[in-house]
């Protein structure tokens, strides 16, 4: 495979067209398939990337109406090897053009064109160009179904414009799935209308002892909508029954004693559960849930089920096994943490392998039938430590560095655990430690990237030194577009 695009993820295929160059202009138009507003809508995105640093009106054109006259063109096709979410990118001299099934390829090919052009496009006003694309040949389409990424809101409290900008730096990568975090003992993030105290005092507080926060519904709603045109599917997770100090602050009818608990602004964790014997913990949870499935088009609700400590298996179990009935009478499939393996899952139900010391759970998932999505903490955690002189961040499961992220393959990782078994995997950031988006990003780039790759691109296709050195291209890519990253001394950076 050539070595002179820095495409991450690197695709199944890719070839040069040699010699040849697409050079965007003024006058270059973005045509778009008849007849779907969604293939229209990646268009009209691509065109508001490229008019910022281009400073061209790149107008979007009907394909059915404009002749072909070169340029960029979007178009839907049928073409078994890509799926619902692959493309064939032809760029010659004359025009570029991108070929998908669905119009979630389509976008996922907009990513492969924008990591083509100079680096300069990415900047948020008009810059000099030239504007060239590479003459290429490339098919390209996803190993994994599942490639996610989860940010905890929780611990610290993130607005609503701060996880767009993370849904525009993930969809960058080809990731799919945005797991947000919303509930911990720290605080509670989304608002309840059955419950309302769980925002209003559960959501006041955070971390440290700052204000924290949550989104009213619309605002979630407008998240939803937000990732939905970047084909992204947001997964809200409820953390129960433990990681829970929030919740039973904010009401006292859902402790074991009656009483609430204070607020908790520290980082420990194990401490908090619901009281899993009493009615109104299932009624709690059925009004919670019930309005959080309303708001999710995706088919996951999450309900953590992690770190409990104060639970005997058989009632934690007992526990999980209605939870999951509940979600399930809402019209949603349960994901939960590893430890949900404890119970009897249903068919529809996905556990999320995160903890390396209990990696039997996850074996013992895959002998149910049980499907999984693989954040193994060593090489997914983005608030681990890249090393030991990293400020920010966490090592309970070692330092993390890029080549730790990138070096795995989900299909052999666990015995017993085949490419079968498992969804995708998903990149998490724990905010114990990371405050602002400057935090956030320093942790997530060049980690996320490397964790994204290992989710798309075919196994055979991965090398750890061809995929430094393309990283190394995105360096000027973040910088464009304001992103601070780690410059981690494994990646050959440009200065
Ligand atoms: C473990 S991962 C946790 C989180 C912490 C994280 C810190 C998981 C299911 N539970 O509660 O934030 O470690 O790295």
């Amino acid at each position: 495979m050539s070595t002179d695009w820095s495409l991450v993820p690197v695709p199944v295929s890719v070839e040069a067209v040699d010699g040849a160059w697409f050079t965007l202009g003024g006058s270059t138009r973005i045509r778009t398939p008849p007849g779907s507003d969604e293939a229209a809508a990646v268009g009209g995105y691509l065109a508001g990337v490229l008019r910022r640093s281009t400073g061209y009106p790149l107008p979007l054109a009907d394909a059915a109406a404009a002749p072909p006259d070169g340029g960029i063109s979007l178009e839907l096709v049928r073409d078994d090897r890509l799926g619902d979410e692959g493309y064939r990118l032809e760029v010659t001299g004359a025009a570029a053009t991108l070929r998908a099934n669905r119009p979630a390829g389509l976008f996922m090919g907009v990513q492969t064109l924008r990591q083509l052009l100079p680096a300069a496009v990415e900047r948020a006003t008009p810059q000099p160009g030239p504007w060239r694309i590479p003459g290429v040949r490339i098919v390209d389409h996803p190993r994994f179904a599942w490639r996610g990424a989860a940010l905890d809101v929780a611990r610290h409290f993130f607005t609503v414009d701060e996880v767009k900008r993370y849904l525009d730096l993930i969809a960058l990568y080809k990731l799919n799935v945005l797991h947000l975090h919303l509930t911990d003992d720290q605080g509670w993030r989304i608002a309840v209308r059955s419950w309302p105290r769980l925002a209003t005092y559960g959501g006041a507080s955070e971390v440290g002892g700052g204000p924290g926060g949550h989104y009213t519904q619309e605002q979630y709603a407008e998240l939803v909508a937000y990732a939905r045109d970047r084909h992204v599917t947001i997964v809200p997770e409820v953390d129960v029954p433990g990681h829970t100090n929030a919740a039973l602050a904010s009401y006292a009818e859902l402790n074991c004693d009656g009483r609430a608990p204070e607020r908790y602004t520290g980082t420990e964790v194990g401490f908090s559960s619901l009281c899993v014997e009493e009615p109104v913990t299932y009624r709690f949870l059925d009004q919670v849930l019930g309005e959080l499935a309303a708001l999710t088009p995706g088919p996951y609700l999450h309900i953590g089920g992690d770190e409990v400590e104060t639970l005997s298996d058989e009632r934690y179990a007992a526990f999980v096994e209605r939870v999951q009935r509940i979600v399930r009478a809402h019209g949603k499939r349960t994901l939960g943490w590893q430890e949900i393996t404890k119970a009897r899952l249903q068919p529809t139900t996905v556990a999320q392998y995160w903890d390396h010391r209990a990696a039997g759970d996850a074996v013992r998932a895959v002998r149910q039938g049980t499907k999984l999505v693989l954040s193994p903490a060593p090489m997914t955690y983005l608030d681990m430590k890249y090393d030991q002189g990293t400020r920010l961040g966490l090592d309970w499961a070692g330092h993390v560095e890029v080549r730790d992220a990138y070096e795995w393959d989900p299909a052999t990782l666990l015995d017993g655990v085949g490419a079968d078994d498992v969804l995708g995997v998903e990149t998490q950031l724990w905010s114990e430690t990371l405050r602002s988006v400057e935090d956030v990003e320093l942790m997530t780039f060049p980690r996320l990237p490397a964790v994204a790759e290992v989710g798309w691109s075919p196994a055979a296709a991965r090398r750890w030194e061809d995929h430094r050195r393309r990283l190394a291209a995105h360096g000027p890519r973040w910088s464009a577009m304001a992103v601070r990253y780690h410059r981690s001394p494994q990646v050959p950076w440009p200065d």
